[in-house]
């Protein structure tokens, strides 16, 4: 080859090396634009814009700006207590959450809170402090109907209530039995729930009447369905629970199962969870009532099955149920919803007396 040809190529070379690095410099900043990409194959169109959807009546709710401390991934709001189940629930402890998002999220779906709280016999006593402080703690800013079964309809004492807050009287037969009283309470919020509560409101919370108030009680407790640690159980052991043992039962939880012991005088949830969780409790209740058997603590023991299986979405810590005679241990930094102790010969019969006393004696409660 001639000197003057290998030139050639040479300058051939270098100029197809300048071209290349080129294109490939200028290569890298390529947005990729659809009109980039060639089809291979035409599929037939379809015309998304014109087909409608379900999505297109979405609302799209958002948060205005607001100021608060940055949660922090590595230090938790509180490390003295459980703030998670194993599940994913959370355990609703002061100092865990932030009441303001809370009740701007709730404010903007604008839920309507149902209370149910029966009031049969001599524990119409309690309904006047009860409405009182709820006015004062319980939903303060949401919309709330107080659901009063009551036996003793002329007992209901007149009080005025906020702006958005409604009682309801409904009138349901006592029973004669105490444990009957206090059980029959599934079946009534049950019927009450898919005649009447599915219409009117959207969560129910089913508590105990012989309570008061004593600080904020708010939308933090609501979700799909929720529980309350029992005050006098939250540290103890599983075989310490107070479970139905008897296999015979449908209450009946082995020593080998069971998370938390849940109060018999605090659940809730949404009316159609708050439906199966009473329909559940009612319908057991019934099969023991066909076998002669009663589940040790009633209601709370069928509950507590309930729970067993059917996870709640959310769990309130004792704050939310707390005896008024516990004192106040340090991990407890709010007391909101206090059982009120109870002069029991004045608002329970003898035979209640004992059949009671005698419980609480083999369980230390
Ligand atoms: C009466 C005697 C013994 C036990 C319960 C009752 C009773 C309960 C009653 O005569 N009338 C009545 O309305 N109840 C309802 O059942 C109340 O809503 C009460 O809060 C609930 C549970 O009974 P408590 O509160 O006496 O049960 P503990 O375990 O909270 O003491
Ligand atoms: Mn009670």
């Amino acid at each position: 080859m001639s000197c003057e040809k290998k030139w050639i190529f040479v300058l051939l070379f270098v100029m197809a090396l300048m071209m290349f690095s080129f294109c490939w410099y200028n290569m890298r900043s390529i947005t990729w634009h659809p009109s980039l990409v060639f089809h291979c194959n035409s599929q037939p169109t379809i015309n998304y814009v014109n087909t409608s959807s379900q999505f297109d009546l979405l609302k799209q709710d958002f948060l205005h700006r607001m100021l608060y401390e940055k949660p922090n991934a590595l230090s938790p709001p509180r490390s003295d207590v459980l703030m998670m189940t194993p599940w994913f629930a959370p355990i609703v402890w002061n100092g865990t959450y932030n009441i303001d998002i809370l009740n701007t999220q709730f404010h903007q779906k604008n839920v309507s809170i149902g209370i149910t709280v029966f009031a049969i016999k001599k524990y119409t006593v309690f309904i006047k402090t009860f409405i009182e402080t709820a006015e004062k703690f319980f939903m303060v800013g949401h919309k709330v109907n107080y659901y009063i079964f009551t036996d003793r309809v002329g007992d209901i004492p007149n009080i005025t209530l906020g702006e958005g807050r409604q009682l309801v009287i409904l009138e349901v037969p006592s029973y004669k039995r105490w444990q009957e009283v206090s059980m029959r309470r599934m079946e009534m919020i049950r019927d009450h729930a898919r005649q009447r509560f599915v219409n009117e409101v959207d969560y129910l919370v089913c508590v105990d009447v012989d309570m008061m108030f004593s600080d904020d009680v708010g939308v933090e407790i609501l979700s799909h369905s929720f529980g309350t640690l029992h005050p006098s159980f939250y540290a103890a052991s599983r075989t310490r629970f107070t479970y139905e043992r008897r296999q015979q039962s449908t209450a009946y939880i082995p020593t080998d199962e069971g998370d938390f012991y849940y109060a018999g005088g605090n659940f809730g949830g949404t009316v159609e969870e708050v439906y199966k969780l009473t329909n559940f409790c009612h319908n057991a209740m019934m099969t023991d009532k066909g076998n002669n058997i009663e589940a040790i603590w009633h209601d709370e023991s069928y509950l507590n099955k309930y729970f067993l299986y059917h996870k709640p979405t959310k769990i309130l810590s004792p704050e939310y149920l707390w005896p008024t005679n516990f004192g106040a241990p340090a991990f407890l930094k709010r007391r909101r919803f206090a059982a009120i102790p109870k002069n029991h010969n004045a608002i329970r019969n003898k035979r209640a007396l004992r059949d009671y006393s005698r419980n609480k004696q083999k369980f230390h409660r």
